[in-house]
């Protein structure tokens, strides 16, 4: 298909982990058009068909959420989408996930347990995820090992540091996301997510 070859493959890639781990600065980093962050206000009915304990009385509500381009090579082009860290907001998730190539799961070791509810999505989801220790002015409290550890992750779900704040730094956790989702789909490890 020599048309195909001409045009890019364009992907979406996820990146969650929770509040203030750095999702924003690394979509913000890397990406090559003006980040986006959306704003839309949900009514009332959206709300309520996934309202959990306590939110039932909002009414309308602001959702924040991350967008941003980039170039890998000729061939590919990834679409970044932060993903909402409220856990209201999780009925987003479906959405988002669907058609996703796969996630980065940003962690800050100063409080890791905040990755745990997007670490237990993917698995649950069979989305192909790495996580990226976002390492906040050199603050790496615990190895790549310990990380793998505390998140009894399984052993093929790669585990690297990063700063977010630094674009090849972004680029390389992007690059590493890629060659994991293609040695997962090479291994035959790895059932596509229905999209
Ligand atoms: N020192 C330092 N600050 C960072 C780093 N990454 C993010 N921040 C700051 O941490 C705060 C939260 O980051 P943000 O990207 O908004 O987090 P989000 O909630 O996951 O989108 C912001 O003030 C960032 O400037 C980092 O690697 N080092
Ligand atoms: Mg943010």
């Amino acid at each position: 298909m020599a048309d195909a070859e001409a045009v890019p493959t364009a992907l979406k890639v996820l990146v969650a982990g929770g509040f203030g781990v750095g999702k924003t600065t690394l979509v913000s980093s890397v990406s090559e058009i003006m980040p986006l962050t959306t704003e839309e206000m949900l009514t009332d009915a959206g709300v309520s068909a996934d309202s959990t304990d306590g939110v039932e009385q909002k009414t309308t509500t602001t959702v924040a959420m991350d967008f941003g381009r980039i170039t890998i090579d000729d061939d590919l082009v990834l679409y970044l989408f932060g993903t909402p860290g409220q856990e209201r907001f999780w009925f987003l998730w479906d959405e988002l996930a669907r058609g996703a190539l796969g996630a980065v799961v940003l962690a800050d070791t100063r409080r890791l347990a905040d990755c745990f509810p997007a670490v237990d999505y993917f698995e649950r989801h069979g989305t192909p995820m790495l996580i990226a220790v976002n390492c906040f002015d050199g603050d790496q409290r615990f190895s790549v090992e310990a990380v793998r550890t505390a998140l009894d992750l399984e052993k093929t779900v790669p585990v690297m540091l990063c700063d977010a704040r630094r674009r090849e730094s972004s680029k390389q956790v992007l690059i590493a996301l890629v060659e994991h989702v293609l040695t997962m789909r090479t291994a035959g490890r790895h059932q596509t997510v229905a999209g």
